[in-house]
């Protein structure tokens, strides 16, 4: 098996656009992928392919892992564990913090150099600075694969905590999962008027870009633990206001769940006595305690 720069493991739509970036770059690469069909093109594309997970491992001193998850990742690079040691594994492959790291402490208990990373893009911008990659985990291991897998995207190093880079990304998606619900409340909302979600998209695109300003407010209040006295909304106000909202729902015949678990907190925060806080101080009571 002739040697290459880097060997991605998986050929989905992600490890693709990502072993067709590297080559771009001028790397050599090894491919290795379960449905051997996808490795096709990119042979043809200049990339050598390997049959098997060892063989892949023995052809580059790099081992980049774009699997499905963390099952399939364990499924298949365990026994090639003693071929990957002295390698660095960097896994690109979506995980909880807690399996990153439950992956890192296999890794150093087989000599593995192991970097954990998340993809902050879709596979069309892989190559372009919009697509974030963070990695944490192991500094050697950055040191050494992070200059190649910087075309990649924009790459930030998150520390020594292999679970960071994992966290970080799920805390982004939840986010992003909670804010678009917010859109489909609006949706479901102004259909029963006759309003497109198309049109409902737009007038919530400019008013969620309206109030985005406010964030780094909220963090600075946040961060500094002062809710009392309030330094904007407080509970006592918010709570009525999150209450219209979710009648406002109802009348039009739509469910309101997403709402009442906002409601809920809020409520919580007044009956302890909580009512004159600034209303951002729902963000304690999500501690599970
Ligand atoms: N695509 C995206 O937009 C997101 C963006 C953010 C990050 N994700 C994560 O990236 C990982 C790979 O995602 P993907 O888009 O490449 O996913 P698929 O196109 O579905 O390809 C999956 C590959 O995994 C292989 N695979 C699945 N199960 C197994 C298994 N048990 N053993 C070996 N390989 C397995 C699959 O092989 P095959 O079906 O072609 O044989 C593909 O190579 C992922 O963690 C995303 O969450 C992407």
């Amino acid at each position: 098996m002739p040697q290459s720069d880097m060997t991605i493991l998986g050929l989905g739509a992600m490890g693709s656009a990502i072993t067709e970036r590297l080559r771009e770059t001028g790397l050599t690469t090894t491919v290795w992928n379960r449905t051997t069909a996808k490795t096709e093109p990119h042979v043809k594309a200049g990339s050598t392919a390997a049959t098997t997970i060892t063989e892949a491992a023995d052809a580059s001193d790099i081992v980049i892992a774009v699997l499905l998850d963390h099952a399939s990742v364990h499924q298949n690079l365990e026994p090639a564990a003693e071929r990957l040691r002295g390698k660095t594994l960097v896994n690109l492959t979506t995980t909880t913090p807690n399996e990153a790291r439950t992956t890192a402490a296999w890794a150093t208990e087989h000599g593995i150099d192991y970097l954990d990373g998340a993809i902050m893009a879709t596979p069309d911008m892989i190559g372009k600075p919009e697509s974030l990659f963070l990695y944490s985990g192991s500094e050697n291991a950055f040191t050494l694969a992070g200059p190649a897998l910087e075309p990649l995207g924009t790459t930030r190093f998150e520390g020594t905590d292999p679970g960071v880079a994992a966290l970080k990304d799920m805390a982004l998606l939840s986010s992003m999962y909670l804010m678009l619900s917010g859109y489909l409340q609006a949706a479901a909302m102004m259909r029963t008027v006759g309003v497109s979600a198309t049109d409902t998209a737009e007038a919530v695109g400019d008013w969620l870009g309206a109030i985005m300003g406010h964030l780094p407010g909220f963090g600075a209040i946040i961060d500094s633990g002062a809710y009392h006295p309030a330094q904007g909304q407080d509970v006592n106000f918010t709570r009525p206001a999150v209450a219209s909202l979710i009648a406002a729902s109802r009348e039009q015949g739509i469910k309101a769940d997403f709402l009442e678990t906002g409601k809920k907190l809020l409520d919580e925060l007044a009956a302890t006595g909580r009512g004159d806080s600034d209303w951002v101080s729902i963000v304690e009571s999500l501690t599970i305690r």
